[in-house]
């Protein structure tokens, strides 16, 4: 079965440098290997996609990437330059690859422009953004422009997580819960929850975000959230679609990058249903051929598993 994954990491020599705050999360021969396997584009790459069954990669930088850089200038440069290196790749394998554009949110017209120039020039399949830019996150109002942009386009925005803005009071003390275990997702779920009750897809209701990691824990509190959202004083915002659930269901797309257990897979599927769950593999931080026999071999009906390893990326991406 044809079988393409939407969270395979990449980074340049050039940027390795912004990665350096990840790599106090890890283990350090970890990272190291994880480092060896992220500069690897065409190489071994290829050879573990051969061994596992995965037919494409839609690549996409590493986490933090261009969000990490100050400088506004240099961040829309750079951005630039490694969506053209992104193009390179997937141009001299377009069966193997395709890919995610890297967005210079730090200015939010040239981040627009760019989402265009990655789609339409470059042939990319949207943009991965890598939770907040210096502070700024998906719902703010100077960013309204790259959702204008990608709604236009057609295209999916992906958020994936990075280290957040200092540390959550009730993380203090704990560095061993910063990182992809824990922070990343709860802080990946609530930017999230900015988006829908900050009115993002009510400006853009045909937008479209995808979340890694299966769905950041969000499938699983759906009920929930329509529930305690019937109590909670509303402080003046209000959901023109009424429930959060509406916008959880219809705009957010997630895949099973970094999750291979079929109880949260089951979850989701009920949660948000089999058109919305894709594949992904969360490279090189977990195992490929784990992860497609993960996929081979879930408690799910023949038609969601075609879903899920091509068809859904097959539309969304128009792949
Ligand atoms: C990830 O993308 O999931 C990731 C990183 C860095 C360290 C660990 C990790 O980007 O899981
Ligand atoms: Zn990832």
């Amino acid at each position: 079965m044809r079988t393409i994954g939407l969270e395979e990491h990449f980074v340049t020599p050039e940027l390795v440098e912004y990665g350096a705050g990840s790599a106090s999360i890890a283990q350090p021969e970890r990272w190291r290997e994880a480092s060896r396997r992220l500069l690897d584009l065409t190489g071994e790459r290829l050879a573990e996609m051969d061994a596992a069954g995965l037919d494409l990669q839609v690549l996409s930088l590493n986490a933090p990437g261009i969000q990490a850089e100050p400088d506004a200038q240099t961040a829309v440069a750079r951005a630039a330059a490694v969506n053209d290196l992104l193009a390179g790749v997937v141009a001299d394998h377009p069966d193997r690859f395709a890919g995610f554009a890297a967005l210079p949110l730090q200015d939010p017209r040239a981040a627009a422009k760019e989402l265009e120039r990655a789609v339409k020039e470059l042939g990319l399949r949207g943009a991965l953004v890598n939770a907040h830019t210096q502070g700024r996150y998906l719902d703010d109002p100077a960013l309204r422009v790259v959702w204008e942009h990608a709604e236009g386009l057609d295209v999916p925005l992906y958020l994936h997580p990075a280290n957040g803005v200092g540390t959550p009071h009730v993380l203090e003390g704990h560095p061993e819960l910063i990182g992809p275990m824990w922070s990343w997702g709860t802080e990946t779920a609530s930017h999230v929850l900015r988006l829908v009750f900050g009115g993002v897809f009510d400006d853009f209701p045909d937008a479209k975000l995808l979340l890694g990691h299966m769905g950041e824990s969000l499938p699983y509190v759906l009920w929930r959230l329509d529930s305690r959202w019937g109590f909670h004083h509303h402080h003046g915002v209000e959901l023109a679609r009424g429930n959060p659930s509406e916008y959880l269901r219809h705009n957010l797309y997630i895949t099973t990058s970094g999750v291979c257990s079929a109880p949260p897979l089951l979850c989701a599927l009920l949660a948000l249903g089999p058109e919305h769950i894709l594949f992904g593999t969360d490279h090189p931080f977990e195992d490929m051929a784990t992860a497609t026999a993960f996929l081979r071999d879930a408690p799910v009906s023949e038609a969601d598993r075609a879903k899920i390893a091509h068809l859904n990326a097959e539309c969304l991406l128009r792949l």
